[in-house]
């Protein structure tokens, strides 16, 4: 049985990192049976989840978790699709992961209002006389993350400008399809699915939801994915 260490659900989402929110809907897509454990960040041999233990087999990284699925269980995440196709959906995925998820990052983290009703709460099991300053380390640790990135060398306007781009991109590709790429799901379903659930968080205000509120198709996709490859429980 494969272990997916996570978070745990959070602000409504399966997940507060779009990065397990992605490897379970490929675990959900690939239909392989799995169960989570949150108590694994300390271990994970990145440093990051998501992180899977297949049997013994520890694979950190959504894409290497993707591999390693396609792989060993012999699942073409990306089956039927030409080369052309694959080659966007490749884009598409980097495109969420690699950039509009630094926009993200800063509207969670940068923001005080945010960051106090979203990621503050990630530190309710530190003792509350060192949680200010625990808070205080992380919070810098992430700002440094974000300039060393780029993207936090951006002013705000920039940053939603960036984002904004991104959304409208998905957007316009996703038009009236059931999936990104068709009538059935791929691979970069479960990305575009984990980001944009995370962008359209209701808890968070930032200018990039604003932006994806403003298509319908963005909203109806994730009602449709959530339906379909998250658990009942949420
Ligand atoms: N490239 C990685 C990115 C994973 C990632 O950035 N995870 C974040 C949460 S969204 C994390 O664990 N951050 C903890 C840290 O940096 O200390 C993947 O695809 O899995």
């Amino acid at each position: 049985m494969i272990t997916l260490y996570t978070f745990g659900p959070a602000f409504g989402l399966p997940d507060p990192s779009p990065f397990v929110t992605k490897a379970e809907t490929l675990l959900k897509i690939a239909g392989l049976p799995y169960r989570t454990d949150t108590e694994g960040f300390r271990k994970a041999p990145k440093g990051k989840l998501p992180y899977i233990d297949d049997e013994g087999t520890r694979v950190a990284d959504s894409t290497f978790i993707r591999w390693h699925i396609e792989k060993k269980y012999g699942f073409d995440f990306d089956r039927g699709l030409s080369p052309e196709q694959r080659a966007i959906a490749w884009a598409f995925e980097k495109m969420a992961e690699d950039n509009l998820y630094w926009a993200l990052v800063d509207a969670r983290w940068m923001s005080d209002a945010n960051f106090y009703k979203g990621p503050a709460q990630f530190f309710r099991r530190v003792p509350a006389p060192l949680r200010p300053v625990v808070m205080t380390l992380v919070r810098r640790r992430v700002r440094s993350s974000l300039y060393a990135q780029g993207m936090g060398r951006h002013s705000p306007e920039e940053i939603a400008a960036l984002a904004t781009r991104s959304i409208d991109a998905i957007s316009d590709f996703l038009d009236d399809k059931t999936f990104f790429m068709g009538p059935e799901p791929a691979g970069v379903d479960a990305t575009i699915f984990a980001f944009l659930a995370g962008t359209l968080c209701p808890v968070f205000d930032t200018p990039i939801r604003i932006a994806a509120e403003r298509h319908d198709n963005l909203k109806r996709y994730v009602a449709q994915m959530t339906a379909r490859f998250t658990k009942s429980d949420l």
